[in-house]
């Protein structure tokens, strides 16, 4: 029997596979979260990939999250967008919930994008208001950096470490660029700390109400992961949720994935030109 390759290695190997296929070098990496996979048609000149085509990648199993990758131009910066991603619920470990990402940043991508949907704990948080992730608390019981250290991930000499600091994973410029391309556009993108749980129930009216008092303004199931990962690597995160309900108790709504889903089709417009106005910028 023949064993898998190590995780740098097989990383490696589906990067390479997207080499053959088009020789774009992504400057910007995005991942797009439950109901904000339509985003994926303003890529122009695109390339569209099937998770299930490259080597390795992770197939995800949720309803709103197709499995493909696109690379292509937005605003003619280079891009390449996930449109879906795998969940620790589904079973994935970490390396498999993280192994997009990896290969992200060995295509190059020099900032990541990742969005959410997530409940609003904050009270004045509305379904379909976005959120700039201003930092994250990691309530999943897991790391994504979890194993043997593999300082070949480092995209530059400050990366790649066993242990990293988290402090600079969301730089305030990143969220800034955000808040005024939304601001243009005519509302107010809010900042807020996004709390990960890891699913798949929804949480409890206590928790929500725990979370509150830990400093949580978001709730949701995934991101975390991805963004750990992108740190080990020196990859800066911009990170945007779409709120999608109430959390628990934040209102007398039972929670419905249903919901999560029309609300992103909802906002898809809006997210989409936000994204467009950022990209550049980065
Ligand atoms: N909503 C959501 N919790 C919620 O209430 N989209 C994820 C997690």
């Amino acid at each position: 029997m023949t064993s898998l390759p190590d995780l740098y290695t097989r990383a490696q190997s589906a990067a390479a596979y997207i080499r053959t296929l088009t020789p774009l070098v992504p400057a910007v990496g995005i991942i797009l979260g439950s109901g904000l996979g339509s985003f994926a048609s303003a890529v122009e000149n695109p390339v569209t990939i099937p998770y299930a085509t490259i080597p390795h990648f992770p197939q995800s199993t949720v309803e709103g999250h197709s499995g493909n990758l696109i690379l292509g131009t937005i605003a003619g910066v280079p891009v390449a967008v996930m449109q879906g991603r795998v969940h620790a619920y589904e079973g994935y470990t970490m390396p498999e919930v993280t192994f997009p990402t990896r290969v992200l940043g060995l295509l190059g991508c020099k900032t990541l994008i990742v969005t959410n949907a997530a409940g609003g704990i904050k009270p004045t948080y509305k379904p379909g208001s976005l959120v700039a992730i201003s930092d994250h608390i990691n309530l999943t019981g897991t790391n994504a950096a979890l194993g043997p250290n593999e300082p070949r991930f480092a995209t530059n000499e400050t990366s790649g470490y066993r242990f990293f600091d988290m402090t600079t994973a969301y730089p305030a410029a990143l969220r800034a660029i955000a808040v005024e391309e939304a601001a243009k556009q005519g509302y107010i993108l809010e900042e807020g700390v996004y709390l990960a749980v890891l699913g798949p129930s929804y949480e409890t009216a206590a928790e929500i109400r725990a979370f509150r008092t830990l400093g949580a303004d978001l709730v949701g199931m995934s991101t975390v992961h991805e963004v750990i990962i992108a740190r080990h690597m020196g990859i800066p995160v911009l990170g945007l949720s779409l709120v999608t309900n109430p959390a628990a108790g934040v209102s007398n709504e039972v929670i419905h994935h249903e919901e999560v889903m029309d609300i992103g089709r909802q906002v898809e417009s809006r997210f989409s030109a936000l994204l467009t106005a950022i990209i550049p910028r980065l």
